[in-house]
C-alpha cells in the first residue's frame, strides 16, 4: 500500500515482561510532535473515516487488537494491529477507518505535527478528488 508500511519496534522481553523502545527520527521516521491514545471504544464502533493532507503517523495497538482499513483511490487493505512490537506508519493522503477494537484495546498514535483540523479530509468524495491529483498514475499501481 502506497505511503504505508509496518515498522518493528525493538522489544526487550524476558521473565519480567516486555519493554518496547520508540525513538522519533530513528525507528519512527519523523520527529514526534504529538502523542495520543484511543481507549474504551465500545463494541462495533468504527472511527477514523478521514485522510490527512500533510500529517504522518505511526499507530500501535499496545493492548488488545484493532483493524485498520487503508484506502487510496486504487487500493484497499485491512491491517490488524495486535502486537506492541509492530507499528503501522501511515503517510499523506491515505484514507483510514478503525474498527473491531477488542475490549480493553489501547491504540497509541505518534504524530508528526500538532493537531490541526484543517489538515483533515473527512469527506470521501473530497478525498478522492484531492488524492487523485496528489498521486501520480504510476504511484497508484504500486
Ligand atoms: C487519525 C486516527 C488514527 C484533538 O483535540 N486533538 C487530537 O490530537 C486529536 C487526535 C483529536 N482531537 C479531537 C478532535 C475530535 O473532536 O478529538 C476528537 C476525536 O477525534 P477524531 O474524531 O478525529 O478521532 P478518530 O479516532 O476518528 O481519529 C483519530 C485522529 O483524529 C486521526 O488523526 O489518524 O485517530
Amino acid at each position: 500500500m502506497i505511503n504505508c508500511k509496518m515498522i518493528d519496534m525493538p522489544a526487550f522481553a524476558g521473565e519480567y515482561g516486555q519493554l518496547n523502545a520508540i525513538e522519533g527520527g530513528h525507528n519512527v521516521p519523523f520527529k514526534i510532535q504529538r502523542v495520543y491514545y484511543i481507549t474504551k471504544v465500545p463494541k462495533n464502533v468504527m472511527r477514523g473515516f478521514h485522510s490527512h493532507r500533510a500529517l504522518e503517523q505511526v499507530l500501535l495497538c499496545v493492548n488488545g487488537s484493532v483493524k485498520i482499513r487503508l484506502k487510496t483511490p486504487s487500493q484497499e487493505e485491512v491491517v490488524e494491529l495486535n502486537d506492541p512490537s509492530k507499528g503501522l506508519y501511515i503517510g499523506y493522503m491515505v484514507w483510514r477507518e478503525m474498527f473491531d477494537f477488542t475490549k480493553g484495546a489501547v491504540l497509541l498514535v505518534l504524530a508528526s505535527q500538532h493537531y490541526t483540523e484543517t489538515d483533515y479530509i473527512r469527506d470521501y468524495a473530497q478525498y478522492l478528488q484531492e488524492s487523485r491529483k496528489y498521486f501520480k498514475e504510476e504511484d497508484l499501481k504500486k
